[in-house]
């Protein structure tokens, strides 16, 4: 089993260092390439990461939609394409998984909170962006937050240099239209902007009219942030946290009626255009080289709405520990360092990127030792010295309760639900389902063929008594806690 980044003894030289000798070496042979003249800079990369929200497997063309997104699909083209990128089921999960690292579950922030409810990641949580800040770099966050509502444990408290976008989810902004609401008793949703040691500040009212251009904003000030980094030739990392593909489903007004196919469809068409305009604005600031763009969701789309939305070829969607629920699109592109045109069905994890970005852009010593993580390393894999992904494994929770692990090819569910509003199911015996010759888990192994998969539960219960131990030794963080550290 493949152990996270805590227990790891062996030190790491540095990634990128290493891959800057395979790069001198190339340049010996071959003095033609400016790409490589370009990476011989001293300069660390940029790191571009855009977040789709809500966004299922089949919702871009390159993986089934009829709904056309070239400038996704061209994307996928340049990079690595994961088939088997995997989130945490809701939107406040897998955003702190992205940023600690850990599973959602021990810093508190496992589900989507109620409004009322205590939440927020605990300022102790080491972020993504607090590493990179610490690394040098300029930090942006632009768009959806919703790992803390509360000053304290907002972008510009978590690493972030500025940011500008909501608090909470893009579903604020349908509050003030409902005919029962009360500004006296739930607080008007805003749009907000802050700096790092800065109180952030009001900007102006989330409503419907707000909610449908926010996303056409994000990208404003993302290609903002890009082009001035660039003049200045100093890294930087921008968080792009699109607020699209999440009810209210309101197109911006440019996009409105564009597919012919319902407003969903025309987000999926807006969504491309956004991701388009991202790229372009790194093209044009002439540092797509040295620039690491990743694009994922957060996770799958909902099923219990009309609206639309693919899973792919997967059973189940948000909030289901089905295939659909933990699979979303997921690719990165780094010209001349990360094989191009690659698609893989190797497991990768939103968990991982805290301890890849860490390894690729050589800051791993950063990485704090006194807290347990789930992060796996996978440098080496992106970089193609490896064909397997360091993973094989994923432990599916929702909210508080283990649904789903999945251990290779094959899932092991020992909670059921078939969508967000359906009841939980409760298994006496786990079910067994091969994942990669029955993607739609309707062929249950256990009860089918009399037991002869129940080895399955030795990988599977190593992996959960592993993680059990390690947070009896760190207790998980309450959610919305005033936690300050293991002693
Ligand atoms: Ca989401
Ligand atoms: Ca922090």
């Amino acid at each position: 089993m493949q152990k996270p980044i805590q227990s790891e003894k062996k030190r790491h030289i540095g990634i990128w260092l290493a891959a800057k000798i395979v790069i001198a070496t190339v340049l010996i042979m071959s003095a033609s390439t400016t790409r490589a003249q370009d990476n011989m800079k001293e300069e660390k990369p940029n790191i571009v990461y855009i977040l789709v929200d809500n966004w299922g497997w089949g919702d871009i063309s390159i993986q089934g939609s009829t709904i056309p997104t070239p400038k996704i699909d061209e994307l996928a083209k340049q990079g690595i394409r994961f088939t088997n990128f995997n989130v945490q089921n809701q939107c406040t999960p897998t955003r702190s998984a992205i940023h600690t690292g850990r599973l959602p579950i021990r810093s508190g922030t496992q589900k989507v909170p109620a409004p009322g409810e205590p939440q927020g990641m605990a300022p102790w949580e080491y972020t993504i962006a607090d590493l990179l800040s610490d690394a040098g770099y300029s930090t942006a966050m632009f768009g959806k937050w919703h790992i803390g509502d509360k000053d304290g444990r907002l972008p510009n408290d978590q690493g972030y240099d500025e940011w500008y976008g909501t608090k909470e989810s893009a579903m604020e902004a349908s509050y003030t239209s409902t005919a029962q609401f009360d500004p006296e008793v739930f607080d008007t949703p805003y749009i907000w902007q802050g700096k790092k040691g800065q109180k952030s500040q009001k900007v102006k009212e989330f409503n419907l009219e707000a909610r449908a251009i926010l996303d056409s904003e994000i990208v404003q000030k993302t290609t903002a942030f890009i082009n001035s980094n660039a003049a200045k030739g100093e890294p930087f990392y921008v968080y792009a946290a699109l607020t699209q593909i999440h009810p209210p489903f309101l197109p911006q007004p440019d996009f409105a009626g564009k597919s012919n196919a319902g407003a969903y469809a025309d987000i999926q068409m807006q969504v491309d255009y956004n991701v388009g305009e991202i790229i372009d604005a790194i093209k044009k600031a002439g540092i797509e080289d040295n620039t690491i763009l990743i694009l994922t969701g957060d996770n799958a789309a909902g099923e219990d709405t009309d609206e639309g939305g693919s899973n792919g070829p997967w059973r189940g969607g948000l909030s289901t520990g089905y295939e659909g629920g933990t699979r979303t699109p997921g690719m990165i592109r780094w010209p001349g360092m990360i094989q191009s045109g690659k698609v893989t069905d190797e497991i990768f994890s939103d968990l991982d990127w805290f301890s890849t970005i860490a390894h690729l852009i050589g800051e791993e010593t950063r990485i704090p030792k006194d807290r347990p993580y789930d992060s796996i390393n996978q440098a080496d894999f992106l970089l193609g010295k490896q064909e397997k992904s360091n993973r094989e494994y994923i432990v599916t929770y929702v909210g508080d309760r283990v649904f789903s692990v999945k251990w290779r090819s094959l899932k092991v569910h020992f909670f059921t639900a078939e969508s967000t509003f359906s009841p939980i199911v409760e298994h006496t015996f786990p079910q067994v389902y091969d994942i990669k010759n029955d993607p739609d888990e309707k062929s249950e192994l256990w009860r089918a063929e009399g037991y002869s998969h129940l080895w399955v539960m030795k990988p599977v219960m190593s992996i959960l008594t592993e993680i059990q131990r390690s947070m009896a030794k760190y207790p998980n963080i309450k959610p919305g806690s005033d936690f300050e550290g293991y002693k």
